[in-house]
């Protein structure tokens, strides 16, 4: 262990989120001042198996105060972490899970594991002297993982519609950010123009993509299509379509309800058949509530060659939840988000299995984020194949996106 590489300070703070709602912000710096920084960030269509959130209850803030929080960090978990290495980040979370004892950290709340877990990571990167992007990995090359970019966003990102979460696109080939994120400028705002002239236009959901007026899946990937082909890309070859249909949130005694009509499994699934071959929806994530892993495997069954399926309610960044879908083959890929299971050590083997079992990983934000950037720094260093934080739009998402085209120009 190196001295200098000593815990001696943590410091937390109440801050906030995308969505004005707090949120725990952690600082630790070690014994020669080199510091991480990072900020929890928060999820509205969570699933039942993730970390919880520790918040107040009480008069303040909605009720999502933090102070509670914050107190455990100072007066019970610091100052069992000061003297630690940062770089034993091991060591750090299997402390922060001794403390908790339980599966979804519900005594000290996965809101400050996360914040308390990456501001050691980068706290270790930064001790080294590296970006964050070069910590952890070997390897002097490293691949960019392709953007999944929100351009329409419902469920409850937008006021609790009955209406799949996320509508987006993502590149089917290798292509440089640059290069991507003028396609999806100009497909963006030829459906921001589709829609005011045909007075669709809503507002915007959470993360920042079109929240339509009176339009169903149907219609909505239609008018993606259409500016796909308008600005002449191929939606089967080049540009991708995919969905996050977040199917617990609108999922209720065996019915999914979706604008006023009612779908039992059978019918989700033919509505599935119809995007996947007619609107060229590609990747499907969380088609089914998140207890009904049959229908993920029938899914991917009868689809095998011409969609790939997510996971991301279902998994939880789970390590035993991964392990049974992949024993059930009910997967092609999982959504990663480091506060779905609290600790960077943890997500970190989801990452592993998922990748000896050739998963596909998507390194997940969340619907209430940050300014943070870290996001890009560990999708490139992690290796995950794609990334998702949202629309092509808002601070919260802009920063992410923006590091990473520094990110892509350091590794060229
Ligand atoms: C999701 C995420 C991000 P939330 O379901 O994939 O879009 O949403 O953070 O609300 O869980
Ligand atoms: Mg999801």
């Amino acid at each position: 262990m190196k001295n200098n590489s000593k815990i001696k300070f943590i410091k937390s703070r109440r801050v906030f989120d995308s969505r004005g709602n707090p949120t725990v912000e952690v600082v630790i710096s070690t014994e020669n001042g080199s510091f991480g920084k990072a900020i929890s960030p928060s999820g509205a269509s969570t699933g039942a198996n993730e970390a919880v959130e520790i918040r107040d209850n009480d008069e303040m803030f909605n009720g999502k105060d933090i102070k509670t929080a914050l107190a455990k960090i100072n007066k019970i978990i610091a100052p069992q972490l000061i003297g630690l290495s940062c770089e034993d980040q091991d060591g750090f979370d299997e402390i922060l899970n001794n403390i908790d004892k339980t599966n979804q950290k519900k005594n000290i709340g996965g809101n400050v594991t996360t914040a308390l877990s990456i501001a050691n990571y980068l706290c270790a990167s930064n001790l080294n002297k590296v970006p964050a992007f070069r910590y952890h990995s070997n390897s002097n090359v490293l691949n960019i993982p392709k953007p999944e970019i929100q351009i329409f966003g419902g469920g409850a990102h937008a006021g609790n519609k009955n209406s799949f979460q996320d509508f987006l696109v993502y590149p089917k080939q290798d292509i440089s950010y640059e290069e991507y994120f003028n396609v999806v400028c100009s497909v963006i705002s030829l459906v921001k123009k589709k829609l005011i002239k045909n007075n669709k236009f809503f507002g915007h959901s959470d993360e920042g993509g079109f929240f339509p007026h009176n339009l169903d899946h149907f219609q909505i990937c239609e008018i993606i299509n259409e500016a796909l082909v308008e600005n002449k890309l191929d939606p089967t070859k080049e540009i991708g379509i995919s969905i996050d249909v977040a199917a617990s949130n609108f999922y209720m005694n065996e019915i999914y309800s979706l604008y006023d009509k009612k779908y039992d499994t059978s019918a989700m699934t033919r509505i599935f058949g119809k995007l996947i071959n007619d609107f060229n929806v590609s990747l499907i994530e969380d088609p089914y509530q998140e207890n009904d892993i049959n229908s993920f495997i029938n899914l991917k069954t009868k689809f095998e060659n011409n969609v790939e399926v997510i996971g991301d309610d279902l998994v939880c960044t789970n390590l035993d939840l991964l392990n049974n879908a992949i024993n059930k083959k009910a997967i092609d890929g999982i959504i990663v988000k480091i506060n779905q299971c609290g600790t960077v050590s943890e997500t970190l083997e989801t990452i592993k299995l998922a990748r000896t079992n050739n998963i596909k990983t998507i390194l997940s934000a969340r619907s209430g984020d940050t300014e943070e950037n870290f996001l890009s720094h560990f999708a490139v260093a992690w290796q995950c194949d794609m990334i998702k934080v949202g629309s092509f739009s808002r601070g919260e998402r802009i920063s992410k996106w923006n590091e990473l085209i520094r990110i892509e120009e350091s590794l060229q």
